[in-house]
């Protein structure tokens, strides 16, 4: 097993992004191959045997119960082939083991498949590293053009951006409810921004554990990350997770820099306040102060997982599978932590690291998604043509990043498996454009908090939470969209990107299009049509008629209801039967006297929007069938016998019925 080699790790981790994308070379053109990142180290490994016997946590129990003992962690050694320690019990049955050293990922995923291939686990995961997908901008206020529309729209912002993600026309049908529930796993948030007041920000939880990176000393200064160090919060009670998920700070010293070169990189840097930045990309309040938010209603929670030089797979994915109602999940000292109700039905993840999606991610993401939660994570800034992890993870929605022209921006990771572009700001791949970055929330302190500001940021992790916000509206106006929904929805009524532009000569790569909320909240709020139609419009007494009703509840949305009523004209009974092999509805009738009989057809469907449609058909008397020659009916009714015969006038009476017929409303 060979150690990283220094110069290596200092490459690596001015890739992954600990040194701002200011310092590195500017406006290439077109994507790397592969992100530079592709190197990583890793402490610890996520263990989840096949049948482990361990009895999993429940409320009220001490978590030791679902400690394995001497003898299994004997065993995994063994199948290892190299000694590992036991650390702790995680969500979904998992264990946390630290390796005997730091080693690189690729080494650490040889260590985790030869553990598989004992036949002993249903997997093992390389504990990777975590980082905030933000790019740090130089500081000023700008005009939040990723929020208009490409066009001009009635009653819309003065100004257009062709990157723009068209929020302020979603806004004419929702700014969210509260009912919705969004959940950010990130650095923390500072719920008391003075853009927060007044949005719903419900309790969350701070998932950092107490001993990250601890446990395997830094390979370059042979220094020992001191138990706390991550989780950077000793004012709060207990020790490791606790109950408050405010962000206090996650600044990098020079002497971190000095003494944990490997952890922390070789460049101090002030706190990101990023968890607070998202979170107010999302719920900052329309209310003439600072910025506005996406989806200003909606009911928001934050989940602290990174914290100082970032953060690790493990507490990431308990916090996911806690925020989206998994029961498994230890919180402070280690006893469970009551189920959060009601679930969060989306979760952004502005955050990743270079690999492959780890079995342990998956295994949460699907667990999180049957528990109906959309996973919308950013794809990285390498600015490469392979995405990061978990955005490579089956099931998520994967979000890269555009400018305000609509190119791809010039740090966005694009590749297999991204979903969707949203706006990301900074400088374009092929059109450089005004580098117009993303403003949000902020807070003046360079290492613990200090006073509310407003700050600008560029970076996928500024395109995902428009994704996760866009997809908090769309529930807003129908909450019974599934996960597959939602991303079929978003990627349905994304635009096209410019041409020209890096996406638009690369199909494929950056996903279904730009975001567009305003055509994705019509959709999701899926307006029903119906139309109706008669066997004939005129026919003989005590002949029967059938009325059909052709429906469309709108998109991913289902009919509840189709209901038939007679408005004028001698009083009928209807039957009525439906929807048949083509979905539609019929009701006939059979009169038996002269007139003309008009119904309409209302379409229910489930949010309860309504459409509805009229048809009339004249009765004539038995007695005086049609002057001219006679013609079958154009339509056989559904029962009742022979249908009435009508003359060629009536034929063209039909017709026109039939455009009439079109005039439907919708509400
Ligand atoms: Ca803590
Ligand atoms: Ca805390
Ligand atoms: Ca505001």
């Amino acid at each position: 097993m060979k150690l990283i080699a220094q110069g290596g790790i200092v490459r690596a981790l001015v890739a992954l992004g600990l040194i701002s994308y200011q310092a590195a070379p500017a406006l290439a053109v077109g994507k790397v191959a592969t992100p530079t990142a592709q190197l990583q180290w890793v402490t610890q490994l996520i263990v989840k045997e096949k049948s482990s016997g361990l009895k999993p946590p429940s409320n009220g129990t001490d978590s030791t119960a679902a400690r394995p003992d001497v003898a299994t962690v004997q065993r995994w050694s063994a199948a290892a082939q190299l000694q590992v320690t036991y650390k702790r019990p995680m969500s979904g049955g998992a264990h946390v083991v630290t390796l005997p050293n730091v080693m690189s990922f690729a080494d650490a995923q040889t260590v985790a498949h030869r553990m598989e291939a004992s036949g002993q686990f249903e997997y093992v995961s390389p504990d990777r590293i975590m980082r905030a997908t933000a790019v740090a901008s130089d500081p000023q206020f700008a005009n939040q053009w990723n929020l208009w529309p490409s066009t001009t729209v009635a009653n819309g912002p003065a100004t257009t951006a062709v990157g723009g993600a068209n929020i302020t026309t979603a806004w004419d049908k929702t700014k969210g409810v509260n009912s919705v529930y969004v959940a950010v796993i990130d650095t923390g948030l500072l719920a008391n921004h003075e853009d927060l007041a007044g949005a719903k920000i419900r309790s969350g939880y701070d998932f950092i554990s107490h001993n990250v990176y601890n446990g395997t000393p830094d390979p370059s200064s042979h220094n020992t990350v001191p138990l706390g160090f991550v989780e950077n919060d000793p004012s709060d009670t207990p020790v490791g997770r606790d109950s408050n998920p405010s962000d206090p700070g996650d600044w990098v010293s020079n002497t971190d820099t000095t003494n944990y070169p490997t952890y922390c990189g070789s460049t101090q840097r002030n706190s990101s306040w990023h968890g607070t930045f998202v979170t107010g990309q999302i719920v900052a309040q329309h209310n003439s102060l600072g910025v506005a938010g996406i989806a200003p209603s909606v009911t928001i929670q934050m989940a602290r997982a990174l914290g100082k030089c970032g953060g690790v797979a493990s507490d990431i994915i308990d916090a996911m599978a806690w925020v989206t109602g998994d029961s498994s999940v230890l919180g402070a000292n280690g006893m469970p932590l009551p189920v959060n109700s009601p679930v969060a039905k989306v979760v952004n993840m502005s955050l990743g690291g270079a690999g492959n999606c780890l079995s342990a991610e998956q295994a949460a993401i699907t667990a999180a998604r049957a528990r109906g939660a959309t996973i919308v994570v950013a794809t990285g800034n390498d600015g490469a043509g392979v995405i990061g992890s978990p955005a490579n993870c089956n099931g998520v929605i994967a979000v890269t990043a555009h400018t305000m022209d609509g190119d791809s921006a010039n740090y966005a990771n694009v590749g297999t498996g991204t979903t969707i572009s949203a706006p990301g700001g900074g400088s374009g791949t092929i059109v450089p454009g005004s580098g117009t970055p993303i403003t949000s929330l902020s807070n003046t302190g360079t290492q613990g908090p200090v006073a509310d500001t407003y700050g600008t940021e560029i970076g996928t992790s500024m395109a995902t939470p428009h994704v996760a916000g866009v997809a908090a509206l769309m529930l807003s106006v129908n909450s019974s969209l599934t996960p597959d929904q939602i991303a079929t929805v978003l990627q349905q009524s994304a635009r096209p990107f410019p041409a020209g532009t890096y996406c638009a000569t690369h199909t494929g790569v950056c996903g279904a299009g730009m975001l567009d909320a305003g055509a994705a909240v019509a959709l999701a709020k899926g307006n029903p049509t119906v139309h109706a139609s008669t066997s004939a419009s005129t026919v003989v007494a005590n002949n029967a008629v059938t009325l059909t009703a052709t429906g469309n509840a709108g998109l991913v949305n289902t009919i509840t209801s189709v209901q038939w009523a007679q408005t004028s004209g001698p009083s009928v009974s209807l039957t009525t039967a439906g929807p048949d092999s083509n979905g539609n509805y019929t009701a006939t009738f059979t009169p038996s006297a002269e007139g003309t009989y008009a119904f309409t057809v209302t379409l229910t469907n489930n949010t309860g929007a309504t459409a509805t449609d009229t048809a009339n058909v004249t009765v004539t008397a038995a007695a005086s069938t049609g002057t001219g020659t006679t013609t079958p009916p154009a339509t056989t009714s559904s029962s009742g016998g022979g249908g009435g015969a009508i003359g060629l006038g009536g034929a063209a009476l039909l017709l026109a019925a039939g455009l009439a017929g079109r005039r439907r409303r919708v509400k």
